[in-house]
Order: C-alpha cells, then sequence, then structure tokens
C-alpha cells in the first residue's frame, strides 16, 4: 500500500469520527498520521515490516499499531463502519471554505444534505440560515465559498504526489529484463505544480517485457488501452499513467518530445523546419527521413542549435530566447540548500516536534542551520515575549550542547490587520530570525492588504514575508494583494520573500518567484515544518524555485550562515 493511499484512509477516518462527533484527540491524532505518512520519504511499509513506525516524531504505539492493521488487512474496521453510516457527498462538503463537521453534521441531520448540490439548495432557501448558530450573513459566505470550490475542483494531482508514484513505478520497470532506461516525462518531469496524468518512457529492444510487466504492476487498477508499444491504465489511487515503449536509438527523441510543453515542442520544432530537418519522437531526421540522431535528449537541442534546456523552463516562456543567447539560468538544486529558516517546534501549538528532535532530524538531513519560528502569541497559543526570551535560552543551551545543526532563535509573527507586528520591536530585536505572515483577515480589499503588508516590511523588524499570497492549495485561494508593490518595497527593505514548501501552499509559486527575480528580492525556500518529517519537505520548494527561473544565488538559505548574517538588513 502506497503512503498517499495509507494517508488518505487516515484522513478519511478522522472526517468521518468528527462528523459523527467522535473523540476530537482521536480526530487530531489521526489528521496527523495522515500528514505525517503522506510526506515521509521513505515506504511506510517497509518502517512498519522493520518495526521502526514509532521512531518517527509524533507516531506513538496506537497509531502505528493502526497503520499496523491497515497495512495487514487492507482496511480499517471503523473507518468502513463510519464510511457505511456517512454517505461520501456529505464527507465532501468538508472541502468547501468555511464549511467546518459542525455545520455539515447539522445540515445533514436536520435538513438531510446529502451533497453539494444540497447544500447550495439549503442557502438559497433559507433552511440553512433557520438553523441554530447559523444565519442570513453565513448562508451567503457559504454560497460563495460553494462557487469557489467548485471552480478549484480538478481532478489533477499534486506534484509530490504524482512524483512519488512516478518514482515507485519507475523503480520497478527498471528491474525488468532488457530495460535500458525508463524516465517519467510529461509535466511531472517539468515539475508543475498539478499533474493531470503520468507519462513513462521505457528505453528497451523487446517492448513485450515492459508492457507485461507495466500492465501488471499491483497499483494498477485497471488497463484502459494496450498495443504493442503503448498502454494506458488507471492507478487504484485514480491517476492514469500512458506507457511508451521506444527503441533505445528513440529514446531521446521520444523523451523530449513527451516532456512538453506543448508550447515549448511547437517553438522547437519551427526551429527544426527552418533548419531543414524533421524532429519526431522517434529521432532527428533529415530532409530525405535518414536518421541523424536520437539517442539522447541533447541530440535534439543539438540538432537545432541550442544547449539542453532544463525541463522546469520548457513553457515557452523565453527559454529558447535564452538558450540561445546563453542566459539560461543555472537553477538552484536541492543540495545547493543548507539551511530552513521557517521551522515550528511544539512551542506551537498545532506542531509536535521537540527542540531536540528538529536537531536530531536537521542533522539527519545535513541541514546547516534552522531557524525555530514559532507562533507569535495572536496566534491560538503561539509565544508572548516572555516565552520567547525563554525558548532563547533553551535555543542557546542547545546549541552550546550540540554540535551539527546550529539553531536560530527566531519567531513567525503575526502581521495584525493594521500591518502592525504582533510583538514589540524589543522582543523581535532581540532574535535572531524573524518571519512575518499574514494569519487572518484574509478578506480585506486589495489596497487595504497591501498596505497592511508594507507596512510589516517597513518595520525594518522582518527577514522573511511569509507565505505571500496566503494560498492552501484546494482549501483557500491567495488573497487579494498587489504583488508587484510588495516586491518593490521588499527590494528597498532588503527582506526576502518565502517560497513556502508545504505541498498544499507552495507560496510563492513558480510565476511569483519568477517576478521576484526580476524585482531583485532574494527568496527563501522555507519548509514551515509542523512535524519533524516535513523538515524534508525542501524539495518541494526548490521545484517551485527552479520552474520560477531561480538559481541558487536567488536563494538565501543556500548561503553559509556568516554570509546570511552580512547581507541580512537587520543586524
Ligand atoms: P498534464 O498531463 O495535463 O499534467 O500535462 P502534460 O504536459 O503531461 O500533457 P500530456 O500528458 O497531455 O502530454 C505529455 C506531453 O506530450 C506534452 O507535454 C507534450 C507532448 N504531446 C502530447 N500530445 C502532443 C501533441 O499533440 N502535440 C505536441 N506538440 N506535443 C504533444
Ligand atoms: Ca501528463
Ligand atoms: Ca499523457
Ligand atoms: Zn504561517
Amino acid at each position: 500500500m502506497e503512503n498517499a493511499e495509507v494517508a488518505r484512509t487516515f484522513s478519511e477516518l478522522a472526517d468521518l469520527l468528527e462528523l459523527t462527533g467522535g473523540n476530537p484527540y482521536k480526530v487530531r491524532a489521526y489528521r496527523q498520521a495522515a500528514q505525517v505518512v503522506d510526506t515521509l520519504p521513505s515506504p511506510v511499509s517497509e518502517l512498519w515490516r522493520r518495526g521502526e513506525l514509532t521512531s518517527i516524531a509524533s507516531i506513538g504505539e496506537r497509531i502505528a499499531a493502526r497503520i499496523g492493521q491497515l497495512l495487514e488487512r487492507g482496511t480499517l474496521a471503523d473507518r468502513d463502519d463510519l464510511a457505511g453510516r456517512v454517505p461520501p457527498g456529505v464527507v465532501e462538503l468538508l472541502s468547501i471554505e468555511g464549511v467546518g463537521p459542525k455545520t455539515v453534521a447539522a445540515a445533514w441531520k436536520a435538513l438531510g444534505v446529502t451533497d453539494v448540490e444540497g447544500l447550495e439548495q439549503a442557502c438559497r432557501t433559507g433552511q440553512l440560515s433557520a438553523l441554530p448558530r447559523l444565519g442570513e450573513r453565513r448562508a451567503h459566505a457559504i454560497l460563495e465559498a460553494i462557487q469557489r470550490y467548485r471552480a478549484r475542483r480538478t481532478s489533477r494531482v499534486p506534484l509530490h504526489r504524482a512524483v512519488s508514484y512516478a518514482e515507485s513505478i519507475c523503480a520497478k520497470l527498471r528491474k525488468v529484463p532488457g530495460v535500458a532506461s525508463v524516465e517519467a516525462a510529461g509535466s511531472v518531469r517539468r515539475r508543475k505544480e498539478s499533474v493531470g496524468d503520468l507519462d513513462i518512457l521505457v528505453a528497451a529492444a523487446d517492448p513485450t517485457p515492459p508492457m507485461r510487466a507495466f500492465c501488471d504492476l499491483s497499483e494498477v487498477a485497471a488497463v484502459l488501452a494496450r498495443g504493442p508499444t503503448k498502454a494506458t491504465v488507471r492507478l487504484r489511487v485514480g491517476l492514469h499513467v500512458d506507457l511508451r515503449v521506444l527503441p533505445p536509438e528513440s529514446f531521446g527523441a521520444a523523451l523530449h518530445y513527451f516532456t512538453g510543453s506543448k508550447a515549448h515542442n511547437i517553438a522547437v520544432r519551427t526551429r527544426a523546419v527552418h533548419r531543414g530537418i524533421k524532429l519526431s519522437e522517434y529521432g532527428v531526421f533529415d530532409r530525405e527521413g535518414r536518421r541523424l540522431s536520437g539517442a539522447r535528449e541533447e541530440d535534439v537541442f543539438a540538432a537545432v542549435g541550442l544547449p539542453w534546456i532544463p525541463p522546469e523552463l520548457r513553457e515557452g516562456a523565453g527559454e529558447i530566447e535564452a538558450a540561445e543567447s546563453g542566459a539560461l539560468p543555472r537553477l538552484v538544486d536541492e543540495r545547493d540548500v543548507l539551511g530552513d529558516l521557517h521551522v515550528h517546534s511544539d512551542a506551537s501549538t498545532d506542531a509536535r516536534a521537540t527542540l531536540e528532535e528538529l536537531a536530531d532530524e536537521a542533522d539527519r538531513l545535513g541541514r546547516r542551520y534552522l531557524a525555530i519560528t514559532d507562533h507569535s502569541r495572536s496566534r491560538p497559543l503561539g509565544l508572548d515575549e516572555e516565552a520567547l526570551a525563554a525558548q532563547r535560552e533553551r535555543i542557546a543551551a542547545l546549541n552550546r550542547a550540540r554540535s551539527g545543526v546550529r539553531l536560530l532563535s527566531g519567531v513567525e509573527v503575526d502581521i495584525l490587520p493594521d500591518g502592525s507586528l504582533d510583538l514589540p520591536s524589543r522582543a523581535l530585536a532581540g532574535l535572531e530570525w524573524v518571519v512575518a505572515s499574514v494569519h487572518t483577515d484574509f478578506a480585506q480589499p486589495r489596497g487595504r492588504m497591501t498596505d497592511r503588508i508594507v507596512r510589516a516590511l517597513r518595520s525594518g523588524m522582518v527577514d522573511v514575508l511569509g507565505h505571500p499570497t496566503g494560498r492552501r492549495i484546494g482549501h483557500r485561494d491567495p488573497y487579494d494583494v498587489d504583488l508587484e508593490a510588495v516586491l518593490t518595497v521588499a527590494r528597498e527593505q532588503g527582506v526576502a520573500l518565502e517560497v513556502n514548501a508545504m505541498p498544499e501552499r507552495l507560496d510563492l509559486n513558480d510565476r511569483a518567484c519568477r517576478l521576484a527575480k526580476e524585482a531583485g528580492v532574494r527568496v527563501a525556500i522555507s519548509t514551515d515544518t509542523h512535524v519533524a518529517t516535513h523538515l524534508a519537505n525542501v524539495r518541494n520548494g526548490v521545484w517551485v524555485a527552479r520552474r520560477g527561473w531561480l538559481a541558487a544565488e536567488d536563494v538565501i538559505n543556500t548561503r553559509p550562515l556568516e554570509e546570511l548574517w552580512r547581507s541580512r538588513r537587520r543586524h
């Protein structure tokens, strides 16, 4: 069973429990388990087999046993039991922004609402507003949220999941005898933040063994189409996968062709026409149809007079021109990232890891520094000035007692609705790292939101603007803000903007990264860790930054600590 499937089962169990009024501690524990498993870098089934599940921070004996049950039986009896009692449409209602389990349970029990359409109708007819603790205003807000939900709902898969499915399928195909190369092409190779389907390419002289192995994969739910060298399947998790098997001499040409994007391919093909050559997924050919090359992807670029272009840039958005003039950026790599500048410890009530656990995990990943940035006092139980001072002492003591990663005392301070910061300047001045973020009043009009953020950046107290647009993919749209105005002030104030690497945030996104670079603003790729395993999420942020054309020097946490200190504005 894949990590994503285990995670989905636990998150469903949490939803179902919550809807039926189950124990809130269990709800929380299951939801946390889902989150942890979903972001684990290795297969949960292997950890379980080796009896190492409980070595993961925030997975206790109880949850480990439940994960074991699920892996052994393929199902959880209480989840199935609850699922039999709650219609699936009711669970879906929880995905609508601002609609929590209490509202859903009330609409379901009192009004018989079992799907989005039903909820919409109950809002329109005034039935919903007549329920206790609801009202006209709420009903109206829910109607608007339903529209946003519909606009957002697609069948695309978030990149980090698509990558993990692709990696696992490719690894299995690489073991098939006679297979020379395997690569996932398409949008997953371009690291697009959401993926429609996987496009996997195999190089082999005899297509039969890889074709058979592919259709027989344990992940496959149904074979939708099958020919001698191509197949399309549906995975049990719902995603479709196209497979193509090619002779090794065509592999590079096919890899280029099926990586796309369409816009990039058209631009490359046009250049080929001008040069009197023909490109296809089978190779590079001259006018008479004689093969010139095609085994390696570089062959295709060389044939049209270009250096190899990284897949992340192949969107037909200036990469050909940049390649031609030697102006392609040397994109940041995960190995360039030396530290993490937004990390929560258990001093934030929505986070779990102790400082020691965070330091251990950071050492394991080879991070050199880690800014501990718990929430400020306005957040549900963040730290006030006094608690921060105490934490600073503990961090200093820990740094003295350990070698390895250096912890920085920091904070993620709220930007209040009027743009002031949630802690006094003297408290912020005593800290080594300050992230400032918007966590409330997302609905402010564009002008207010922009002024609010600009004021915070001008405080002179801020190192990084956290998750600058506030979106949470699938849950909340970005707030309305004039990003260009924010970038102008960030540049003038020497403040970096965050690329938040949580899979549900990815904020800044790829396009905004490129804008930041053009505006002369540097970014921090940060994990916003809430449990220790999240520290590995840095790769999600690197993917975004690469699509945003960023090089290592555009990313502040690729710099050693001494250099970071020197270049920062706050001293
Ligand atoms: P997705 O799956 O929606 O996330 O996006 P892609 O880019 O993976 O698109 P997909 O799976 O339809 O096709 C994979 C690549 O194959 C695409 O990026 C470019 C190439 N390709 C597919 N069909 C065509 C076509 O009709 N013309 C051209 N030029 N390229 C194509
Ligand atoms: Ca695709
Ligand atoms: Ca496809
Ligand atoms: Zn935050």
